[in-house]
């Protein structure tokens, strides 16, 4: 099946029209080839403390990526915590794919599949494929960079029905070339030795958190603030791109 590229501007803008949100396009064969999955095909340690259900097989026709990035800006924290099973940055981004796959199935007739944040479930490494579709570049933080939030953003993926011109890779903008690596000295672990993620390092962190939550929730059902776990943020909001 072969789709006219202009559906690619009507794609992006439909998705673009929600409030904090960034969109781009990329075959799902080129995501497929990508970085992450040469290193790390099986996503290694992403058990993951979410509660997406299992995408056992990717639907036949599904060819293309539709990403999405939603901002979580520094003032609004609670974007990234994780409350029930879910941070309600998520939260807002499985909606958002909800209401896409229906209108792509109204307005093309088309399937829309959103897919599990975690890749043992079904997902997709989302830095791979929001850089291939041109929202941003990967820093020297390890993390997506968007021209205009930085690091402050965060992704979801959506497999289309059929073929659609991919969004351009982004050209020109290299922040991390010109700066002193302030995300890098600010990790309370040094995760960067020798300038480099080391990811059991930046996990342990990431462990500390998971059992160190904290009850700045909403009101459960035992009249109590919900426990939170707030993930440690020290390498996306030291960045000055975006900040
Ligand atoms: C497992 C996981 C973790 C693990 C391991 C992280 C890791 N990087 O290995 C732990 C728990 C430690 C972790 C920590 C964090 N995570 Co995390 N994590 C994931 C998850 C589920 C998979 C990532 C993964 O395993 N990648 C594979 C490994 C091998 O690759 P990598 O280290 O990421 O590096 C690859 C890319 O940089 C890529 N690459 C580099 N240059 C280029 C250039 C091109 C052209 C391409 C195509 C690719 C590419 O190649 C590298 C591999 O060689 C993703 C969600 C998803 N489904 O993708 C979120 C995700 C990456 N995490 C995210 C975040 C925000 C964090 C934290 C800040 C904690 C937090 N507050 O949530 C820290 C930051 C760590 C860091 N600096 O990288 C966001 C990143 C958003 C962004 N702006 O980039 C994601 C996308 C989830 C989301 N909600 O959107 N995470």
């Amino acid at each position: 099946m072969t789709l006219k590229s202009s559906l690619t501007t009507e794609i992006i803008s439909q998705a673009q029209s929600y409030d904090g949100i960034r969109a781009g396009i990329v075959p799902l064969k080129d995501v497929l080839k990508g970085y992450s999955y040469q290193v790390a095909p099986d996503d290694p340690g992403s058990q993951g403390q979410l509660d997406d259900g299992m995408i056992v097989d990717w639907p036949k026709e599904a060819r293309t990526v539709l990403i999405l990035g939603l901002n979580h800006p520094e003032k609004d924290p609670r974007l990234d915590w994780l409350e029930r099973g879910d941070t309600w940055g998520n939260r807002r981004l499985r909606e958002i794919s909800e209401l896409l796959k229906q209108w792509f199935r109204k307005e093309y007739g088309l399937d829309a599949q959103p897919l599990p944040y975690h890749v043992a479930k079904g997902g997709l490494f989302l830095k791979d494929a929001a850089v291939l579709s041109g929202i941003g570049i990967i820093g020297r933080n390890n993390l997506l960079l968007h021209p205009e939030w930085g690091a402050r953003i965060r992704l979801r993926s959506i497999l289309l029905q059929g073929d659609f011109q991919a969004t351009k890779v982004l050209e020109g903008f290299s922040p991390c070339e010109t700066c002193e690596g302030f995300c890098q000295k600010a990790c309370p672990m040094n995760a960067f030795p020798q300038e480099k993620y080391r990811r059991p390092i930046c996990r342990k962190q990431i462990i500390a958190n998971v059992e160190n939550k904290v009850p700045d929730g909403e009101i459960g059902e035992n009249g109590k603030r919900n426990l939170v776990i707030k993930y440690c943020r020290a390498c996306e909001l030291s960045c000055p791109v975006g900040a």
